[in-house]
């Protein structure tokens, strides 16, 4: 009787526990989902972090984050690209630049007011000394020697607001701002701030080339978009560089565009190649000034690719390649030798539709069409 009774106590209290468990889990459930609404004014959630591992390869990890901002993408001169970094730079409580070219007048008086940390290519520093006198305590310089080839922003805004990257194909200059065609895009993501702070904290400490090292997150899904992100030549290794692009051209299911300054790897080119005689929709604009026997335009051409010089008197400074209207490939290298193997330069991949719309628009600009 008494045993009964405990039996129908423990059944009454493992219902109970149950139904107390189900509860807890709901309100977890809906308390979160008030967070992410609520998460108007740049708050990160950060839902996971998965472990990708591949046999005989060092773990990489995919990091998952999700905020409420959208990959923004510019292109100047249509847009003032000068303008979307001053207003980052003026909302920063930190900011760090690695620049190949520096010289607008009101983004040097933004930076040194704001006490950002610089890295600047070597031998443009010395060319334009007069008006980087401004921020020579501020700056490092790049290796003598060696490209130091990147254009990016760090933008830190305090107080756990989400973290931006500012990066493309931009030279703070008259000319990259006014004349040649320009991407700059602005990706808020706490964990893709994480990798090109690393990256330039080696190269604020001089670790140019493939000394350094691997990148802490090279992929993230941003609000359930895949982000890679490269920075040669350390992860463009060997193969690895000309990967990043033959990998996405090989899988491509029905287009590849590109603008490119200098276009001159010829495993990318045999890419496109392969890519047109399978049927896939292949069109590309080359920079008509960096003509030269080394450039893939030729070969193109000679394949049954449709492919155009660029109109712009100025520089046509893309290095972007758009796959399946999807994928975009930018940041600072061109898909060269030097670009991928020699400079120190970054890349990265968004697989993001919206951003992917944005790169053909300029596309169809670029062709004047
Ligand atoms: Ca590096
Ligand atoms: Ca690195
Ligand atoms: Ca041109």
């Amino acid at each position: 009787m008494a045993q009964e009774k405990i039996k129908k106590m423990a059944g009454k209290g493992s219902a109970k526990s149950y139904l107390l468990w189900t509860s807890y889990l709901l309100w977890t459930i809906i308390i979160l989902q008030l967070i992410s609404l609520m998460c108007f004014s740049g708050c990160t959630i950060i839902t996971s972090v998965l472990e990708e591992g591949e046999e005989g390869k060092d773990k990489a990890f995919i990091a998952n984050e999700t905020n409420s901002f959208d990959t923004e993408a510019y292109f100047c001169p249509n847009d003032d690209c000068l303008t979307v970094l001053l207003s980052r730079i003026e909302d920063s409580a930190s900011v760090k630049c690695a620049f190949y070219d520096l010289e607008l007048e009101l983004l040097i008086d933004a930076l040194s007011e704001k006490k950002a940390e610089l890295v600047l290519d070597y031998s443009n520093y010395n060319d334009n000394i007069d008006t980087l006198t401004r921020v020579s305590e501020q700056a490092t310089l790049g290796q003598k020697n060696r490209q130091m080839h990147n254009k990016f922003c760090v933008f830190e805004f305090g107080n756990g607001m989400t973290k931006a990257v500012a990066t493309g194909s931009f030279n703070p200059t008259e000319r990259g701002n006014q004349n040649n065609n320009n991407n700059l895009v602005v990706v808020y993501s706490d964990y893709l701030a994480e990798d090109y702070l690393a990256e330039f904290k080696e190269l604020k400490a001089g670790i140019h080339g493939r000394a350094g090292e691997a990148t802490p997150y090279p992929k993230i899904i941003l609000n359930n978009n895949l982000i890679e992100s490269y920075f040669c030549p350390e992860d463009c290794d060997g193969e690895d560089g000309i990967k990043i692009y033959t990998d996405l051209i090989d899988s491509a299911e029905g287009s590849v565009y590109f603008m490119t300054f200098s276009f001159t790897k010829d495993e990318i080119g045999d890419a496109l190649v392969r890519a047109h005689e399978r049927g896939i929709d292949v069109r590309g604009v080359f920079e008509k000034s960096q003509n030269n026997q080394y450039l893939e335009y030729q070969r193109l051409a000679d394949a049954g690719i449709n492919v155009s010089w660029d109109i712009n008197p100025a520089n046509m400074h893309h290095k972007v390649f758009v796959i399946d209207r999807r994928t975009v490939i930018t940041g600072s290298a061109n898909p060269t030798g030097n670009g991928l193997t020699t400079n120190d330069e970054n890349i990265i991949v968004l697989h993001d539709e919206a951003v992917a719309d944005e790169f053909l628009e300029e596309f169809k600009r670029v062709l004047g069409s």
